[in-house]
């Protein structure tokens, strides 16, 4: 009986519980009450923040809230001042964020109390790698939003609803940049029909305050414009790149400038005509200076010299220091080598005193499962900004070395990879949306915790007081029963990732291009040391892990002390980072007393129970989801846990080969046969 009546109210509850797609991400607030708007000014962008708070309101039923545009030196840009009933801004674009801000605290039970809120980045840009032909590299949540196929050329209507809620998702989170094109750019992006699209998607973005980016080939002035060269030092390219950035300015005014990928991966650069990355950047600064344009130009470059690629991007750039215009800023990307699931930060952060330093991170999970392993990032994110670089004594975290805290940077800026793409749900899967969130929410403040974010985010995305069913979602039940062990699971999942993938240091073992599945033994004849994972894991019957001490490569060296003796001492260089630094034997004892090659194992199997424990936890909170998103989910994790198991498997057969160590135990042995899993790579469905 007891049985009958519980299923009773399972299907009860699930029946109250809506139906969604996840397309209105985090901004499902249809339940709102009546508010009364006073803004004596008027603009796009002004009437758009008082049609989000009758939208979205959730304080006192038929209260009066003032918006304010006065002009306040403490309120910095596009920064704000909040109290319950007032928002004031020395912008249209401070007040939308300050709507926002207060919608977001109405809804979350979050205290509002009266504050002055300024962004850490003046610049929170994602990074969008989608190409003129509407595919998208890394892209794993279908077609461009922005390009599609055949050229065509059109913007339906269909564009502009879709551009208008982009926009509107990033103003909620301080998103105020777009690049709309691949860092590998296509010089098509420059001719007359590209930028006509440009526009067109710039006039949508520009009321809510997020201005437009493009990538740039450097070969550009050759490739589109006829000239026998594009060597930056050349008074035609000079002359041909004034034109083309008068000739966007003309179109798009509040333009935003240009992010370079050059003498990169192939990518062509100014070092093809024996120029530097400053002779470069510097011409085309020079010519976007006059409209206010930035630089952006990337350090993720190494080439297939024998020295260390972790070490490749500081030994280059670092002698540039203090040689790039003051409207160039270097992004680097947040660790070494490329977005692995777990690396220590780039050592050019702090490193280069006299220039404007940007991260950048991959929102989309290129190395973390892509579009079907729940990773919920910020909490990378939040161990990145918070890694102390001692550059300037201690309290020089990266996000005090990037944010104008310590270095006078003339300007800042932050980039995330976006994970965007044209499915219902914006990002394939209903977690990756959390990325998202997360990146905007950190890049407005960099001293956020993850825990703060993932709790917000879930009671947004997920909370039924904030959708259009009559449960009250935020109660007890619901808290103890939904939000925190789900909470929890968002929490652990990247460091599971890091279990089931590469632990302790391990890094970049995917099998093929894809960087999907498991592949330590990938090494196709022919290919570049340095894209193969034996480069990496070095495993032998010695042991395994890479040195980067003095007795190795000297990566080390690149730190400043005493971080850098920490990482090259075994007694204080942290476990997370072990093998990323350090050779080590199978037999080597860890702090908890186990071998090296035990505690390999141990990780990998408990990354795998991991899983499974999260496909527990999201089963149980069935009757608190929508039938639609909770089965998305449910059969994620399901996958997730396929190929959980499959890393550990391969990695752990793989490396026994070397080890000639059992795998202990208390340890479920692998299901899968080495040779059958190198025949197949692992394939996301
Ligand atoms: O992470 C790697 C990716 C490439 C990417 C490159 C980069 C856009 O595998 O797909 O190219 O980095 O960041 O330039």
């Amino acid at each position: 009986m007891k049985q009958i009546f519980g299923v009773f109210i399972l299907a009860l509850t699930s029946f109250f519980v809506s139906a969604e797609d996840g397309h209105n991400l985090w901004l499902r607030n249809s339940k709102s009450k009546p508010v009364n708007v006073v803004c004596l000014k008027n603009s796009p962008t002004l009437t758009i923040a008082k049609q989000e708070l009758q939208l979205g309101w959730q304080g006192e039923a038929s209260a009066s809230i003032s918006l304010k545009i006065k002009q306040d030196k403490a309120i910095i840009g596009n920064g704000f001042k909040i109290s319950k009933n007032e928002i004031q801004a020395n912008t249209g674009f401070g007040i939308l964020y300050g709507v926002f801000e207060l919608l977001r605290r109405q809804q979350t039970g979050e205290e509002i109390i009266p504050a002055i809120v300024n962004a850490s980045y003046e610049r929170r840009i994602l990074n969008h790698w989608d190409n003129p032909d509407g595919s998208i590299e890394r892209g794993y949540a279908g077609g461009s939003i922005f390009w599609r196929k055949n050229n065509s050329f059109e913007v339906t209507e269909n564009d502009k609803k879709l551009w208008q809620e982009y926009a509107r998702a990033n103003a909620s989170v301080g998103i105020n940049g777009t690049v709309l094109n691949n860092v590998n750019a296509s010089p098509l992006i420059l001719s007359k029909e590209y930028l006509e699209r440009v526009k067109a998607i710039a006039e949508m973005l520009r009321p809510y305050g997020i201005k437009t980016y493009l990538s740039v080939k450097f070969s550009s002035p050759s490739l589109v414009g006829g000239l026998k060269t594009s060597d930056p030092l050349n008074p035609d390219v000079i002359k041909w790149w004034n034109d083309k950035i008068h000739e966007i300015y003309n179109m798009i005014p509040d333009f935003g400038g240009f992010l370079v990928k050059a003498s990169s991966e192939g990518q062509p650069g100014p070092q093809d005509f024996g120029r530097t990355h400053a002779d470069g950047a510097n011409l085309l600064a020079d010519a976007l200076k006059p409209f206010g344009g930035i630089v952006m130009w990337r350090a993720f470059v190494y080439s297939a010299t024998d020295e260390d690629r972790a070490k490749q991007a500081y030994l280059e750039f670092m002698p540039l220091d203090g040689k790039f215009r003051d409207n160039v800023i270097i992004q680097v990307k947040n660790g070494p080598i490329d977005f692995q699931p777990r690396e220590p930060f780039s050592p050019l952060f702090g490193a280069m005193k006299k220039t404007s330093i940007m991260p950048e991170l991959q929102i989309t999970q290129e190395y973390l499962g892509q579009s079907v392993h729940l990773v919920f990032l910020a909490t990378m994110w939040e161990e990145f900004l918070k890694s102390e670089t001692y550059q300037e004594g201690s309290g020089s975290s990266v996000a005090r070395c990037t944010d104008g805290s310590i270095f006078p940077q003339k300007h800042t800026a932050i980039a995330g990879v976006a994970n965007i793409g044209l499915d219902t749900d914006w990002c394939g899967h209903q977690f990756a949306q959390s990325n998202w969130y997360a990146f905007g929410r950190l890049a407005w403040n960099n001293q956020l915790t993850s825990e703060q974010i993932a709790n917000e985010w879930l009671k947004l995305t997920f909370s039924q007081s904030n959708s259009s069913s009559d449960q009250s979602g935020t109660s007890d039940d619901w808290n103890d029963h939904f939000l925190k062990p789900v909470q929890k699971m968002m929490m652990d999942s990247r460091e599971t990732a890091v279990n089931y993938m590469m632990p302790l240091g391990l890094h970049h073992i995917f099998a093929a291009n894809e960087h999907y599945g498991p592949g330590p033994w990938w090494a196709p004849k022919g290919m570049r040391k340095d894209w193969t994972p034996p480069y990496y894991h070095k495993a032998d019957s010695a042991g395994i892990g890479f040195d980067r001490t003095q007795t190795g490569s000297n990566a080390v060296s690149q730190y400043h002390e005493p971080l850098g003796s920490q990482y090259s001492d075994l007694k204080t260089c942290p476990e997370i980072y072990l093998l990323w630094f350090h050779h080590l034997p199978w037999d080597y004892k860890m702090k908890s007393g186990k071998t090296l090659w035990d505690e390999i194992c141990y990780h990998y199997d408990t990354g795998v129970q991991q899983v499974r424990e999260f496909q527990k936890v999201w089963d149980k909170v069935r009757p608190y989801v929508d039938p639609e998103r909770f089965s998305q989910v449910q059969s994620k994790l399901r996958e997730q846990c396929i190929n959980a198991q499959v890393w550990k498997d391969a990695c752990l057969l793989y490396f026994q080969q070397f080890s000639h160590r059992v795998i202990p135990f208390e340890i479920e042995r692998p299901v899968h046969d080495l040779n059958e899993l190198i025949k197949n790579d692992l394939k996301r469905h």
